[in-house]
């Protein structure tokens, strides 16, 4: 039960963030989502309902980050942080939806239902850490959900500008007593760039050439954090910093989306001949990598696929070398290019798996082995290790009778595993781990990208008047629902070579996704415009028909 106070304090406090009537909004893919005019209400209820995820846990720390990601500047949105680190468990998301659409006086019948369900108990201390974007909406909306901690007696600690991932890594340090690291921006810093540094010395002849990247940091979050990441690194990386927020607007033209979505370069960015470029997104949880050809200045994408294969095949390497006999994984989801899945299982004989999108399920399927590396193909992706894992390391690390190619690749694992952040896709780290894996490996951009030949692929978006009559199974690479939709991708996927194509509606945006692949970009495109239309025909299209790519 809410004690009097409490209910007292919630009940006046959430007058002055009140809800629209009849506005209902769904805990999606990655939280609520959507125009930052609406979303008030919604930030102060998370606070609260974060202090009651707070008491359930024990008292353990819950974080709140407030941000859209890389959706447009006048987007804001929100997204809760369990106890080690990782997205909110499922049952909450749908508390969530309730308590952020509950009418106003409906409000604390909707708490009461999450404190009963739950037996909450309320004489509990609770704590709640909270992060924000760039965006100028954040200030406000951040100050909403510590209006809501406050309402239910709980800590709050507001850390006010951080990339998401750093906001995870804090509420994981913090429960976990520091064993993780310390939990402030400078803790972060320090035990990410000691393990670069550490990995980085292992590969001495490293020119000034290899040491430059230059960054897009999509005028968001991640362009201030990356440079204070660059002072801890002693010029193990030069950074070039592009699209940092001092002209630009937030993800406009640039950003890990737009690079993925557009298979283009992003603007205010200079992409010389053969040098590696990454681009973050708006809240520094994805990367990818980009270069222009020498021979025909072509553009090449280093998406998420190309990640978890450098990253999976560097693991792989070193556990041969240190002799331990671990299981490693990479999980993906259907937007995985074709080649890197065929490259990963028939080369590298590393294990596969394929989840639904969004990251919570990549992550819960990467925690079933001993080192599960995953991976969206848009770059959202971290590594997970085993407790076992990270166990068998350190052992290893202290055995003397270990030989010199042993003891090498066990430190080199230790500082890896180190530089890694396990509780969600971390552009800033993901970075780091790729510069010191080309490092170590004496590889090119241009020769890590050879690894596989990306099939051609597009990306198109339908609006339909509602986009939940689609339903998938098969880890949303066949459409169950509306009848007749799969057999028509199956008739158009028929008439092209290498050809794959997929359906689902997003869960941030009010579209029906479409996704294919071909042995030409041509056919990828004329495909890609074939579906959608079979979209627009049978699920319902709204606006004007789908129009070919080119
Ligand atoms: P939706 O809108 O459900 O496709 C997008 C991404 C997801 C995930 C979420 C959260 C694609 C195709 N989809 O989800 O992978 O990153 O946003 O940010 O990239
Ligand atoms: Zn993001």
């Amino acid at each position: 039960m809410l004690k009097m106070a409490q209910f007292e304090a919630v009940s006046q406090q959430s007058l002055l963030h009140p809800k629209p009537a009849g506005l209902a909004l769904q805990y999606g893919t990655a939280g609520f989502r959507t125009h930052a005019g609406h979303l008030d209400h919604v930030m102060f209820r998370m606070g609260l309902l974060a202090a009651l995820r707070s008491r359930k846990t024990r008292g353990a720390t819950i974080g709140v980050m407030v941000t859209a990601s890389h959706n447009p500047e006048e987007d804001n949105g929100v997204k809760l942080i369990d106890p080690m680190g990782e997205m909110v468990t499922p049952a909450w998301e749908g508390y969530a939806t309730q308590v952020a659409n509950a009418e106003q006086d409906g409000l604390l019948g909707a708490l009461g239902h999450v404190v009963d369900a739950e037996d909450i108990d309320m004489s509990l201390d609770a704590s709640v850490f909270v992060g924000r974007d760039t965006r100028s909406s954040s200030v406000i909306l951040s100050q909403a959900v510590l209006d809501g901690v406050s309402a239910l007696g709980a800590q709050s600690k507001d850390y006010g500008l951080v990339t998401t991932p750093q906001l995870h890594y804090m509420v994981r340090c913090h429960n976990t007593q520091g064993d993780y690291g310390e939990a402030t921006v400078e803790g972060y810093y320090s035990k990410l760039s000691q393990a670069f540094i550490q990995l980085t010395r292992n590969a001495p002849n490293r020119t000034d050439d290899q040491k430059r990247l230059s960054v897009d940091g999509a005028n968001g979050v991640g362009a201030p954090k990356v440079r204070e990441m660059e002072a801890h690194l002693h010029g193990e990386l030069q950074i070039s910093l592009f699209n940092d927020g001092a002209a630009g607007r937030l993800n406009h033209q640039c950003g890990a989306d737009h690079v993925k979505v557009q298979q283009r370069p992003p603007t205010g960015i200079q992409v010389r001949v053969g040098e590696r470029c990454c681009s973050f997104d708006g809240d520094a949880d994805r990367i990818v990598y980009y270069y222009s050809g020498a021979e025909e200045g072509r553009f090449h994408l280093l998406d998420g696929d190309k990640i978890a294969t450098l990253i999976s095949t560097f693991l792989k390497e070193l556990l041969t070398q240190a002799g331990l006999d671990l299981d490693i994984a990479v999980v993906q989801t259907a937007y995985a290019n074709g080649s890197s899945t065929r490259y990963l299982e028939d080369t590298m004989k590393v294990t596969v798996r394929c989840t639904k999108t969004g990251v919570k399920h990549l992550h819960h399927e990467a925690q079933h082995f001993d080192i599960g590396v995953y991976f969206e193909a848009n770059g959202h992706g971290t590594v997970l290790f085993s407790k076992e894992a990270e166990q068998k390391i350190r052992q290893l690390a202290l055995d003397p009778n270990s030989n010199d190619e042993r003891k090498r690749a066990t430190v080199l694992l230790q500082n890896t595993v180190h530089l890694i952040n396990q509780t969600v896709g971390d552009a800033i780290s993901d970075m780091l781990l790729i510069e010191a894996i080309l490092a170590l490996k004496g590889m090119t951009v241009q020769q890590w990208d050879a690894m596989y030949t990306d099939l051609p692929n597009r990306q198109l978006k339908v609006k339909v008047s509602d986009r939940r009559l689609i339903d998938t199974a098969d880890a949303e690479r066949r459409a169950v629902s509306p009848p007749g939709l799969q057999d028509a991708i199956d008739g158009l996927v028929r008439s092209y070579t290498q050809a794959r194509s997929f359906v689902r509606p997003s869960g941030t945006e009010d579209v029906v996704r479409v996704y294919a692949e071909a042995e030409t970009q041509e056919s990828a495109d004329d495909l890609a415009h074939e579906v959608s239309l079979a979209v627009y025909r049978l699920a319902g299209g709204v606006g004007d028909q789908p129009k070919p790519v080119h």
